[in-house]
């Protein structure tokens, strides 16, 4: 199955002159590290590519895109001539925010790469998704690999930063022989590997420790201290100082702890939203984070629930429980 779909893909690049590359809003190590590479390698094979995506590229990741090529979408006229959309690491057209409807308006074929498993079945785009793969750089690369691109040390550095984000340290069981074989290939390449990890994980703000600081002492453990909270009211985030961006890596500390099960963190957002991310060690928590609209992958998920903080944490802690209880079910 996932073969017929490749070759599909490979031919709608081959004969596409100008494919626009995007990835989500809220742009991440993978996603833009997947645009990066995909841009830069259908530029070598001669297309008028385009990197463009709704949200400005993060401060920190500004070393993966060196000749600034991906671009802010402004106004229809930016994909005049556009013939085909590829789109890395997500396969919902929610997580395109504002894009999405200029994108839908092109009219040329759609083709989302991605890793998470799939939460939208009505779309008349293309899917190539593996869940196997730990991160769409992974993707990326055998897809570069099978269209005949030769990595050079941008791309090779972009596809090397989308898998060490995503695979956090090795943890998660997606990494397999496969990922490091193919982490062996990129690092062939001239990769920087000590740049990469300084750009991306030793740039914190003293704000952002700060604020950590402020949520840690409050850190609430609940069943049996199997699930452990954390909360970011919007005040506390704007007195210190602290942007939504530096919250990210938070809710990774909470299954650090020996016996938490579920990790949760709570983020008051502008618009009277509620940012949920979910951390697992052994229960599923991506049918929770459905239930909810969000989605992710099974043992980090998250969803964007609209209503007060306490309510939102009434109802979301509520069906934590339930999904403890339900075990791998869930
Ligand atoms: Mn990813």
């Amino acid at each position: 199955m996932l073969g017929v779909v490749m070759e599909r893909v490979i031919d709608l690049i081959k004969s596409s002159k100008s494919p626009l590359i995007t990835t989500h809003h809220h742009p991440d190590g993978d996603g833009l590290g997947s645009q990066v590479a995909l841009y830069s390698g259908l530029k070598q094979l001669g297309k008028r590519a385009l990197a463009m995506n709704a949200d400005a590229v993060p401060p920190k990741f500004k070393f993966l895109d060196p000749s600034y090529s991906i671009q802010c979408y402004r106004s229809p006229a930016d994909v005049k001539g556009v013939d085909l959309v590829l789109v890395a690491d997500t396969g919902d057209w929610r997580m395109l925010g504002s894009f999405a409807e200029p994108l839908q308006r092109i009219g040329c074929p759609v083709i989302f790469l991605d890793h998470h498993p799939p939460v939208q079945k009505a779309s008349s785009a293309i899917h190539w998704v593996d869940v196997n793969c730990q991160a769409t750089g992974e993707l990326v690369f055998s897809l570069l690999s099978s269209l005949g691109v030769r990595l050079d040390p941008t791309m090779a550095t972009a596809i090397y930063a989308a898998m060490i984000t995503d695979a956090s340290a090795f943890r998660f069981r997606g990494t397999t022989e496969g990922f490091h074989k193919t982490l062996g290939e990129i690092l062939e390449i001239n990769v920087d590997v000590e740049n990469v990890y300084q750009h991306l994980y030793a740039q914190d703000s003293v704000a952002k420790v700060r604020l950590f600081g402020h949520v840690l002492r409050e850190v609430e453990l609940l069943e049996q201290q199997q699930v452990a909270v954390l909360t970011i009211p919007a005040a506390l985030r704007e007195e210190i100082g602290a942007t939504i961006e530096d919250t990210h890596s938070f809710v990774e500390h909470l299954t650090l702890m020996k016996g938490v099960r579920v990790g949760v963190l709570f983020r008051e957002d502008p618009g009277g939203l509620v940012k949920v991310s979910l951390r697992s060690v052994d229960v599923s928590v991506l049918a929770l984070a459905e239930q909810f609209d969000g989605g992710g992958h099974p043992f980090a998920a998250g969803m964007l629930v609209p209503g007060t903080l306490d309510h939102v944490k009434r109802d979301v802690l509520n069906a934590v429980r339930q999904c403890l209880k339900d075990g791998a079910n869930c």
